[in-house]
C-alpha cells in the first residue's frame, strides 16, 4: 500500500466525519449522485450498437465543457480548470511580440545552423525526424508573467490572470547538443544566436552550455505536431528558462563568442532595480506554485471537505516539496506530491481541507532539488531592496516574480486575490 493508498484508506474511515462536514456540498443516493440531481445531463444519445454515431476524424471536446484561454495582453492559460500536469495544447498561453503566427509549409521549412563550426547545416523536417529523438515534460512560462508590477496583479482576480501564462506540455525532438556536434563546434564559441521564423524574426541569444546540456529542437507536443502558436513546425524548448529564449518557428541558430544584446534581452525582460541599473540575462524561472482549486472568483458552496490543489514548478529542476497553508501562513502543511515528478515541469500538489466556514487565506509554497524555497512578498522585496511603493508604481515591471499567492476565502465562501496583504 503507498503513501497515496494508505492516506486514502485512513481517510474513507473518516467517513462518517466527511458526510457530516460536506452536507449539501455532496449529495449522496446509496453512494452516488442521483442522475435526476445532475441538471444539464440529457438521456443517452449514445452510439447505436451498430456504431451509426458519427465520429469526427479529429475529436473535440464535450459541448458541456467551455474552459478558454484569455486573451489580454497575451494569452492566458486556464489554470483553473486544469487537471493533472499536462497544458491542452489548445489552452497553452501564447506570447508572441511582433507579428501575427506565420503559416509555414513545414516541407518548405529548414533549420540553418552556422557560425563557428566547422560544417555549416541545414536541415528539412523531414532529415531531423530521422535523427535519434527524445521526449520529456516541461513546463514554458514567460518571465513577464506577472511583469505589470504589483499594481496590476492586485488587480488581476483569477489565477488564470496571475498565472496563466505557464503551461506544461510533453515535448518532442532532436536534442540541439546532437545537432551542434554534427556541425563540430570550433573554439571560442561560447554563445548562440536563435532565430525564429516570423516576418520580424524573434532573435535571442543562449549560453551554449545550455544548448549542449538539455536545450531541445521539439517538433512534437503532446503527442501531435507542434501547435501554430507555439512555433510549428520547430521551435526551440530550453527547459527552465524563461519563456522568450524558446524561439518558436525556428529557422536559425549560429555560435558566437558573445551573447547579441537583442532588445529582448537588453531592454525588455530585464529587471530594473532603484538605483536604475537593469539585471540582465537571468535565465532560469525560480521555484513558484499556486492553488488553483480554490483560487480567486470561485466560490465554495459550503463549509466542509474540499480537496486544495494546485501546481508547483521552478526553472532550477525537480519540485521536492510543497506546503500549504490555510491560515496565512502562520504554520504549513505538507502537501501531496503526484508522481511522477519531472524536471523543470508542472507538478500537481493535493492537500485535504476541512472548511469550518469561517474566513481563511490560502498560500502554497514550494521547494526544489536545490532547496530554493519560494519566496514570500517580503522576501522578495528585500532581495530587490524595493519596498512596497516601488513595486505598486505602474512605471516598475517586474520579471520573474515567484512570490507566494494568498487566495482568501470569505465567510461567504468567495475567494478573493489578496497578493498585496503578503
Ligand atoms: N519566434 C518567436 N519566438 C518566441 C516569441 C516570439 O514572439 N517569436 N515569444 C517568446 C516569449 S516572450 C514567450 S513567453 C514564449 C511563449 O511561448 P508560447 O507562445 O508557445 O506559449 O515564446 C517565446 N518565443
Ligand atoms: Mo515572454
Amino acid at each position: 500500500m503507498n503513501a497515496e493508498e494508505h492516506d486514502r484508506r485512513r481517510f474513507l474511515k473518516r467517513g462518517a466525519a466527511l458526510a457530516g462536514l460536506a452536507a449539501g456540498a455532496i449529495r449522496y443516493s446509496s453512494g452516488q449522485t442521483r442522475a435526476s440531481e445532475q441538471g444539464a445531463a440529457p438521456a443517452s444519445q449514445g452510439p447505436s450498437p451498430g456504431g451509426a454515431e458519427r465520429i469526427l476524424p479529429y475529436g473535440a471536446r464535450s459541448r458541456f465543457e467551455d474552459s478558454a484561454r484569455l486573451d489580454a495582453g497575451g494569452v492566458f492559460t486556464p489554470l483553473q480548470d486544469l487537471t493533472g500536469i499536462i497544458t491542452p495544447a489548445p489552452l497553452h498561453f501564447v506570447v508572441t511580440h511582433m507579428a501575427p503566427t506565420p503559416d509555414i509549409d513545414p516541407r518548405q521549412h529548414r533549420l540553418m545552423i552556422h557560425g563557428m563550426v566547422d560544417r555549416p547545416l541545414i536541415f528539412t523536417l523531414d532529415e531531423l525526424k530521422r535523427l535519434p529523438s527524445v521526449s520529456r515534460v516541461h513546463f514554458l512560462q514567460c518571465a513577464g508573467s506577472s511583469y505589470l508590477g504589483l499594481d496590476q496583479r492586485k488587480k488581476a482576480k483569477t489565477v488564470q490572470e496571475t498565472h496563466g501564462k505557464t503551461s506544461c506540455s510533453e515535448w518532442t525532438g532532436v536534442l540541439l547538443s546532437l545537432l551542434l556536434k554534427e556541425a563540430g563546434l570550433q573554439k571560442g564559441g561560447s554563445w548562440l544566436l536563435v532565430e525564429g521564423g516570423e516576418t520580424k524574426r524573434h532573435t535571442i541569444s543562449i549560453p551554449l552550455a545550455k544548448a549542449m546540456d538539455d536545450a531541445l529542437v521539439a517538433y512534437g507536443q503532446n503527442g501531435e505536431a507542434v501547435r501554430p502558436e507555439q512555433g510549428y513546425p520547430l521551435r526551440l524548448l530550453a527547459p527552465g528558462f524563461e519563456g522568450v529564449r524558446n524561439v518558436k518557428w525556428l529557422r536559425r541558430i549560429k555560435v558566437v563568442d558573445r551573447p547579441y544584446m537583442s532588445k529582448w534581452e537588453s531592454t525588455i525582460y530585464t529587471n530594473v532595480r532603484p538605483d536604475g541599473k537593469a539585471r540582465w540575462f537571468q535565465f532560469e524561472l525560480e521555484p513558484n506554485s499556486v492553488i488553483t482549486f480554490p483560487s480567486g472568483g470561485q466560490r465554495l458552496p459550503g463549509r466542509g471537505f474540499y480537496e486544495v490543489t494546485g501546481l508547483a514548478w521552478s526553472g532550477g529542476g525537480a519540485i521536492r516539496r510543497v506546503e500549504v497553508s490555510t491560515n496565512g501562513g502562520r504554520s504549513w502543511k505538507e502537501a501531496q506530491i503526484q508522481e511522477p515528478v519531472y524536471r523543470m515541469a508542472h507538478t500537481r500538489f493535493r492537500f485535504s481541507w476541512n472548511w469550518n466556514g469561517e474566513e481563511a487565506v490560502l498560500q502554497s509554497r514550494c521547494t526544489d532539488e536545490w532547496g530554493a524555497v519560494q519566496p514570500t512578498l517580503g522576501a522578495l522585496e528585500k532581495l530587490w531592496g524595493v519596498n512596497r511603493d516601488y513595486w505598486l508604481s505602474t512605471t516598475n515591471r517586474i520579471q520573474h516574480f515567484n512570490g507566494i499567492q494568498p487566495w482568501k476565502v470569505a465567510g461567504d465562501g468567495s475567494v478573493h486575490n489578496v497578493i498585496w496583504e503578503s
